[in-house]
């Protein structure tokens, strides 16, 4: 079902109009209403009457994360404490997190986001749908929450963690649609696997709305295949309100930007140029209709790329392809750039192994050291390593010639890498970067 056709559907001169208009009013807010900007503004020589199309954008500046860590936590705010209805934070990766404030129009338009995503999955009056992301400071929950209510759904607020309550409540309330991480969606099927009560397939379960880490199409077909849904990815980020700023449709061929509120580039992260139409690159969001906290360019470290072609479900808006990782989760060992979702996507090939997987990284004799844990599944798991040969040369092989990188792979017995309800941790990054260089 599409929600907001109008919008959804919109033909792209007129997309282009909306932008125009919106991009006007948000820059004027910013530079008027946000110290932060106006320096920024003035400092490069724009005023706000500079911008007279969607095309002026490049002529802004970006935001990144180190500035709002600069100004937290209400520097980067446009209205008075008077008009927030609510404050999110996710955890930054150092030190103070990113916060995320809204005014009540700006919490109906997320909700109005999330909606559109959840339609996709048919959901309205009489689903039951399951919120098994952290509730709290974290947009996930709360997201998908109100999302669920727009569309007069009955939400189930689990929130994330006791997997065996999350699978009996699932299966007592007729759960029809889950929300969480994938891999924690990962997690509770292996749950139900293992269950001795719940199966599958009487689950009422329909379909899954999950995102908020990179996730590759072999987890989708697990997911799928594990729990009989359809696996529907959700993007989304606290900066821009959370999750909804995209989702796919029915036909899982990339994430549909909600373009009337988010203004997405591609841009190369050295030169900070737009790439050329297609290309992968990192992906830059201007809010187009923040009331509290309107954000101009600001750099996701998301790489992906954008698609402009009309998509079959009739939606005009603008996808980006799966998000192959972040910038700053990239690994560089021994100088090859190495994305953890390598590994996953790699893993999901060989179906005598698990998709669970977690990287240690270190440095040794000046020398960078790969170390992976790999879990075989319990029908082919033998503690004798020679019985695990077999396994281990084809994936060690394929290993190497996609990344490049000569990896010590380690098996390990089944359900022994550390679950998550929430978002994944696969690295552990030891090597001391102080000296370095
Ligand atoms: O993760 C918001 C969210 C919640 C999205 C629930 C979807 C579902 P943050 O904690 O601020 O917000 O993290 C944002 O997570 O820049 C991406 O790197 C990553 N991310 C989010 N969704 C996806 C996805 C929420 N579908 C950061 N695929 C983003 C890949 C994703 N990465």
């Amino acid at each position: 079902m599409i929600h907001n056709p109008a919008m959804e559907c919109m033909p792209r001169e007129e997309m282009r109009k909306l932008q125009t208009e919106r991009l006007i009013k948000t820059v004027k807010t910013c530079y008027e209403k946000v110290p932060f900007y106006k320096r920024k503004m003035d400092k490069m020589g724009i005023k706000p009457e500079d911008i007279t199309s969607i095309d002026d954008i490049t002529k802004l500046p970006f935001t990144t994360k180190y500035d709002l860590r600069d100004e937290y936590p209400f520097g980067l705010q446009a209205v008075p404490m008077s008009e927030v209805r609510r404050i999110h934070a996710s955890s930054g990766t150092t030190g103070k997190p990113v916060v995320g404030t809204y005014t009540q129009n700006d919490l109906d338009n997320w909700a109005e986001c999330v909606a559109r995503v959840l339609a996709v999955g048919d959901i309205g009056p009489g689903d039951v749908v399951q919120v098994s992301y952290g509730y709290g400071l974290f947009t996930g929950g709360l997201g998908a929450h109100d999302g669920a209510a727009k569309l007069g759904a009955i939400q189930l607020p689990t929130s994330s963690g006791n997997s065996e309550k999350q699978i009996m409540l699932m299966q007592d309330f007729g759960t029809t649609a889950l929300c969480c991480t994938p891999s924690y969606a990962l997690h509770l099927a292996e749950c139900i696997e293992k269950s001795d009560t719940v199966k599958a397939e009487n689950l009422k379960l329909r379909v899954g709305f999950f995102g908020a880490e990179p996730w590759t199409w072999g987890i989708r077909r697990e997911l799928e295949k594990k729990l009989h849904i359809k696996a529907i990815d959700i993007y989304g980020l606290t900066e821009m309100s959370g999750p909804g700023v995209g989702g796919e449709c029915q036909y899982q061929d990339g994430t549909h930007v909600w373009e009337d509120m988010f203004y997405p580039e591609i841009i190369n992260p050295e030169t900070l140029e737009p790439v050329a139409p297609g290309e992968q690159g990192e992906l830059v969001f201007t809010s187009l209709c923040k009331e509290a906290m309107p954000i101009l360019r600001y750099r996701t470290r998301d790489l992906t790329h954008l698609i402009y072609e009309k998509c079959r479900c009739g939606r005009t808006a603008v996808r980006i392809g799966k998000i192959l990782g972040r910038s700053d989760d990239m690994l560089i060992i021994r100088g090859v750039n190495v994305f953890p979702s390598q590994v996953e996507a790699i893993l999901t090939e060989f179906p005598a192994f698990s998709p669970q997987y977690f990287i240690t990284v270190d440095r040794k004799n000046h020398e960078d050291t790969f170390d992976l844990d790999v879990e075989l599944r319990p029908e082919f798991f033998s503690p004798n390593p020679a019985k695990q040969m077999p396994f281990i040369k084809p994936l060690y092989d394929r290993l190497c010639s996609v990344m490049g990188i000569k990896p010590n792979v380690h098996i390990l017995p089944p359900n022994s890498i550390q679950r998550s309800t929430g978002k994944a941790k696969h690295v552990n990054d030891k090597r001391d970067f102080s000296n370095w260089r």
